[in-house]
């Protein structure tokens, strides 16, 4: 097996460094500068609808090529988000999973629970079988560490659906977390399910991330992705 898919597999993501070259992430950070939603904010949540350059390398077979080998050609995208950690929104997440997926609307589907509203999406927690079939590229537009909140991750707690609390404090006691370190250009491939975190920056200057989910089906009765 591909050392990539058995990285996603056992350990739930992998790095590939010093993917996207320096021309290309400059005119990935001009547009979404140009966009001027960013200061003061954690991100921006329907990038794929924002900024065409995003949803054409979404869409790439630069990107795609990462993603097929793992869900199958018939993969989409279905989420594109935008984070930055800067000085004046230097924010931190707890260890959590990614359970919710934005849909077109809310339906009344019991798999389908709980529904939630993030920035005027509709968002909902499907089955654990959809979730299990997505994968997350992270795309750093600058490099990552330890001293700027480099995402946290706990290897291997994607292979066990969706975790309670006491189950996320055991995977916090017991293992150890490893900081997702990666050059600007550097793309980082994720299961939604791996337990993740971050930390508010110590050195605290842009960390910008470009965030696309992809699913390899479509939802039951009706309900459609948001994207
Ligand atoms: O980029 C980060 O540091 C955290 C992102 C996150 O929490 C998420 O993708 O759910």
């Amino acid at each position: 097996m591909d050392i990539r898919l058995r990285e996603i597999e056992e350990r739930g993501f992998t790095t590939i460094d010093s993917y996207l070259d320096p021309h290309s992430i400059d005119l990935l950070i001009a547009d979404i500068t140009a966009l001027d939603l960013t200061s003061g904010r954690a991100g921006i949540r329907n990038l794929l609808e924002l900024l065409p350059s995003v949803n054409k390398l979404a869409h790439s077979q630069e990107i795609r090529s990462l993603v097929e080998p793992i869900l199958g050609d018939t993969t989409r995208v279905v989420r594109g988000i935008f984070f930055d950690k800067q000085p004046n929104a230097n924010w931190k997440v707890p260890w959590h999973q990614d359970l919710s997926i934005a849909v077109k609307q809310h339906l009344d589907l019991p798999d389908y629970h709980p529904r939630s509203i993030k920035e005027g999406i509709p968002h909902v927690q499907p089955p654990t079988a959809i979730l299990e079939r997505m994968l997350t590229v992270r795309i750093h537009l600058d490099r990552t560490d330890e001293w700027n909140g480099a995402l946290k991750v706990i290897p291997g707690s994607h292979r066990h659906g969706k975790l309670t609390t006491p189950q996320i404090n055991e995977w916090k006691q017991l293992n150890r977390a490893i900081s997702c370190n990666c050059q600007a250009g550097g793309i980082f491939l994720m299961r939604p399910l791996l337990l993740h975190s971050s930390s508010i920056a110590i050195l605290p200057s842009h960390r910008r991330i470009v965030h696309l989910e992809y699913a390899d089906r479509q939802l039951d009765n009706g309900l459609e992705w948001y994207y």
